[in-house]
């Protein structure tokens, strides 16, 4: 029998993930299925994202492309294609998309599996090539199989998340996920159309020097939050905001510091979503280590309550987020 744990870096994707399952005895490799079908739509849409500048050309011509049909945008595109993947993988019941105000089913009422997804985040960046990403999450259904997934299924708290992670299209793009078992991080090796374990169990520093926040809009904090950007000030972090979700949440996890995205008096909630933003990263970063929060409560324990609500996120090297919970606490 093969070790448990160690995996070479170079092991591709796919022989990563069937050897995962057969640790797992009674594993039916259903999720493992799932799995290969994202990895399968985000090598689709890193396709999509590297000619994005090609479209645009051809956007300059009245939107048309090749085929004379009306240009779709990237988010819209990416949508498609990991709602397609995931449907004819068989293995999902319902989806929650960013993109999508109901829940999507998937027409297999067979599949074990719900997603919540947010295709392609950060899409104001595509057109000024900066690093996008995609989330996900991925639950067991409640409801017996056999019917359509319900609401119950989709609006389940992030501790009973299966599986989750995120892909960043970025200088490389990389997919990152964790079955609560660690993290660990492919890239996409282009010559091959594989991703490649190149960052076996990723750990996140406990501390680190780096904050990432929008400060543009700090007139809208609360004492706390102000409070906490000071403290970041004072002990001379550097600041870094791409502003891009998944490229801020990436480089903190592997440099070690905290983004955050506070509540403010414009968005009482913050801005991120819960479901298909938040507690993927969540899982992930407890995963390596680290911490996240809404700044009072652990982000993966918050009853979800709708299938698109917000909350304040705070996530990254655990002494950090424990520092913003404190300077939170402090000033109420
Ligand atoms: P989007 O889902 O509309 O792309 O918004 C989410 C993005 C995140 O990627 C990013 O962290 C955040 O919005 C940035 O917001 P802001 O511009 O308010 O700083
Ligand atoms: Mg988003």
């Amino acid at each position: 029998h093969h070790d448990k744990l160690a995996l070479p870096v170079g092991t591709t994707l796919d022989r990563f993930i069937m050897r995962k399952q057969e640790d797992f005895p009674y594993a039916t490799g259903e999720l493992s299925q799932l799995l290969r079908d994202i990895a399968l739509a985000a090598k689709i849409v890193n396709r999509e994202i590297n000619r994005s500048g090609l479209i645009d050309i051809a956007g300059a011509y009245g939107n048309r492309n090749v085929q004379g049909e009306d240009q779709q945008k990237l988010d819209v595109i990416a949508n498609v294609r990991f709602i397609r993947a995931l449907r004819n993988g068989g293995e999902v019941c319902t989806i929650v998309s960013e993109e999508e105000e109901g829940m999507i089913q998937t027409g297999n009422v067979k599949g074990k599996y719900v997603v919540a997804i947010d295709p392609l985040d950060g899409s104001s960046n595509i057109d000024v090539n900066v690093s996008i990403g995609t989330v996900f999450s991925i639950y067991r259904r409640i409801s017996p199989t056999g019917s359509a997934g319900n609401e119950q299924d989709c609006l389940q708290r992030g501790t009973h998340q299966v599986a989750a992670g995120y892909v960043i299209y970025g200088s490389s793009t990389m997919l990152v996920y964790t079955t609560g078992n660690g993290v660990n991080g492919f890239t996409y090796e282009n010559s091959l159309g594989e991703f490649v374990l190149s960052h076996p169990t990723i750990m996140t520093p406990a501390t680190g020097t780096i904050y990432s926040v929008n400060e543009g809009i700090a007139r809208h904090y609360g004492a706390g939050m102000a409070a906490v950007v000071a403290y970041f000030k004072e002990q001379e972090f550097s600041a870094r905001y791409i502003g891009s979700l998944v490229a801020d949440f990436h480089r903190n996890l592997l440099k070690g510091g905290i983004y955050m995205y506070p509540a403010t008096s414009k968005t009482p909630t913050g801005k991120l979503r819960l479901l298909y933003e938040c507690n993927a990263l969540a899982f992930i970063v407890e995963q390596a280590g680290g911490k996240a929060s809404n700044g009072h409560q652990r982000t993966l324990e918050i009853q979800p309550q709708s299938l698109h609500e917000r909350c304040p996120f705070f996530v990254g090297s655990s002494e950090l987020v424990g520092k913003a919970e404190e300077l939170l606490a402090a000033a109420e």
